[in-house]
């Protein structure tokens, strides 16, 4: 049951598509809630009970114990206690003796303490008058997650070859770099279906360009990658460079598409390109005519794209010079106070009359971008497009998927890679994935294989690195066909993971739970945080740790073992309860619930070779409901599963 109360004149965030009336109670249940500046809603958690939910926040995925803030930003430095990354999903789930949901319906900031001092209060602090508060109630965890899917429409549906392996590092600069990381991928027969593009493919950092020098024939450049069945994904950022005769600028200036400051004038902030203009995602028509730009790029033969820098980022403004030292008296305070002050100084035009700061209605900024580039797309394709964005709110899921952003290559990043699948899952992003190896930092060879063995399992899998980091390609690295062996497996495992997404996605479930949605009476299961559930039949027991030659696992029921290796899948029937897996560097382990199937494919070097229905069962399962298409039609729709026996 959803129960929506509204207070004050929210901004529609588009968020839910689901009409649901306002409830004419003013009483809300599970919260207390208390006017003033800040408006506060408490509540008392359970000793036991578990908080679900808040899509790309660090720590856990129970988040209780910690605060999180949902305010949009980029801070490239990771670390697990961070209290914002780039997106604001706020959503949670409180798993005690009667479950219930919540979602603050606002692009304002949010301060969520989770009992942060082990006193059992849940708070959450909106910054604004003005909120959409959905409360849903329901039997489980999981069914609450499932009735809020429910609500805000369908998860975009990116194409087959987005299911790929990518290769990405800001760095490569010519089309001789994008060849060779082909070719090198290609020598070691390791499959790859994109090579991103970053900044350094335009016209000095400007979007809708094209470095003729470096890519002297990017349309031709793309069908010849394409023949090989490799595609290339540019990246676009938010902000189009001040300069007079780029008719993007001259556009958005004639028309009015940009920001404006407080003195009436288009706000200038410095990005890569130098200064820009941000243009105003919060109009329709500004939407339309950005969305409409990626015209320059899909003429050219490109159908898939990374949106960057839509917190949005800024390094400098007309009113703040650049920061010359990083930085360091962060602490318990959340975001570098002048930077906040950048968000104050520039202002949006909503359609329904209002002009607001972008502060007051920053966290949308980046779903809006991504709206804007989703729709433009989707009106300028007749197949299905790839598109991921940085920064996200709940909604912007129907248009494209989030990578978790600047990560950096630990241990620990690993970790928070896997607790952020689920979390992300239950706000809607089933599209979505780290920077495989880790962004900032040096990669080692045994950190990106064990990265390796857990992106296999996550739709978006990509390896990306920053420019001043050493070379993260597994071609790199000394035994090359360790590399292949696992990547070579989210090959073979891409008719299940493919159906797996497809289904979710149309029926709006999750992909990648965490084992206390599907055990939910195993009180061990309920506490595991590092084994996730991967569609209907797959558990996976990823080992994060350096050095170690395998970990335990828990399985709450008698399972399939299946092991991947250089010669192949090795299955074996294993009973309930913990177990210690050896799993070498160049294998993959993972789990096939009892009574379930796996069908997997023959050994291909990319997707375009692929049959998703030329494949044998793994599992103890008597069917699998499979679904297929050819990978890029529009027209999706469950009527298109088939159901496979086992002989
Ligand atoms: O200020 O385009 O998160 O993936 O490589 C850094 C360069 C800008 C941040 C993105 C990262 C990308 C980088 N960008």
């Amino acid at each position: 049951m959803i129960t929506k109360f509204s207070y004050g004149k929210p901004v529609e965030t588009d968020a839910v598509v689901q009409d649901i009336p306002v409830s004419g109670h003013e009483q809300i249940r599970h919260f207390s809630r208390k006017k003033g500046p800040v408006q506060y809603f408490t509540c008392m958690l359970g000793e036991d009970d578990i908080v679900y939910g808040l899509g790309e926040t660090m720590r856990g995925v129970n988040k209780r114990g910690a605060r999180y803030i949902s305010f949009n930003y980029d801070d490239p430095h990771h670390k697990d206690d961070m209290p914002s990354m780039y997106g604001a999903h706020n959503f949670l789930v409180v798993d005690g003796e009667k479950p219930f949901g919540a979602f603050f319906d606002t692009p304002s900031k949010i301060v969520f303490d989770i009992d942060s001092k082990s006193t059992g209060v849940l708070s959450v602090a909106c910054e604004t008058q003005d909120l959409y508060l959905y409360i849903i109630e329901g039997e489980s965890a999981y069914g609450i997650v499932k009735q809020f899917l429910g609500i805000i429409g369908r998860s975009f549906l990116p194409p087959l070859w987005a299911f790929g392996y990518g290769q990405s590092r800001w760095g490569y600069k010519t089309e001789r770099d994008v060849r060779r990381v082909a070719a090198k991928h290609e020598e070691a027969g390791i499959p790859l279906d994109y090579i991103c593009m970053d900044i350094d493919y335009m016209d000095r950092y400007i979007d809708f360009t094209v470095n003729k020098r470096r890519f002297p024939d990017l349309a031709g450049f793309t069908a010849r990658l394409k023949e090989k069945g490799l595609r290339l994904v540019p990246i676009v950022d938010a902000g189009i460079k001040i300069e007079p005769g780029n008719p993007v600028y001259d556009e958005g200036v004639k028309n009015g598409y940009f920001c404006q400051n407080h003195e009436g004038t288009n706000f200038k902030a410095e990005v890569w390109p130098g200064m820009t203009h941000f243009p105003d995602f919060f109009q329709e028509k500004v939407r339309r005519w950005f969305g409409d730009q990626y015209r320059f790029y899909t003429g050219q033969g490109l159908t898939g794209f990374w949106n960057d820098m839509n917190e949005p980022a800024i390094f400098s403004t007309e009113y703040r010079t650049k920061d010359t030292k990083p930085d360091v008296e962060r602490g318990d305070v959340d975001q570098p106070e002048r930077h906040i002050a950048d968000f104050k100084d520039f202002f949006h035009r909503l359609d329904d009359g209002r002009e607001k700061s972008n502060y007051e209605v920053h966290n949308l900024y980046g779903a809006l971008m991504t709206r804007a580039s989703g729709e433009g797309l989707d009106r300028l394709l007749d197949q299905r497009y790839l598109l991921f964005s940085r920064s996200s709110y709940i909604g912007a899921h129907r248009y494209g998927g989030i990578w978790t952003g600047d990560n950096a290559s630990t241990w620990e990043m690993l970790r928070q890679n896997v607790y952020h699948m689920p979390s992300l899952n239950m706000c809607g992003f089933l599209y979505s994935g780290a920077d495989t190896g880790g962004f900032g930092g040096n990669c080692t060879r045994e950190l990106l294989l064990r990265w390796l063995a857990v992106s296999v399992f996550t739709p978006l899998m990509r390896n990306h690195t920053a420019i001043f980091t050493k070379n993260q390609e597994c071609y790199r690295f000394r035994q090359v066909e360790d590399f292949q062996t696992v990547v070579s497996l989210r090959y073979r495992l891409l008719p299940y993971l493919y159906s797996e997404f497809m289904k979710a996605a149309l029926r709006q479930d999750m992909l990648i739970r965490p084992l206390a949605f599907d055990y939910p009476g195993d009180g061990k299961a309920r506490r595991i945080q590092d084994q996730l559930m991967v569609g209907e039949s797959v558990m996976i027991a990823p080992v994060l740790e350096q050095g170690v030659k395998g970990r335990v696992v828990y399985l709450p029921e008698p399972m399939t073992e299946v092991r991947w290796s250089r010669e192949g899948f090795a299955c074996m029937e294993v009973g309930a309860g913990e177990r210690t897996v050896m799993a070498p560097l160049n294998q993959v382990v993972f789990y096939i619930r009892q009574g379930k199937l796996v069908p997997v494919g023959k050994q291909v070097l990319n997707t375009s070779e692929l049959d998703l229905l030329d494949v044998e069962l793994l599992g103890t399962g008597t069917e699998y409901e499979q679904y297929a298409d050819d990978g890029f039609t529009k027209d999706c729709g469950l009527n298109r599963c088939v159901v496979r026996r086992k002989e």
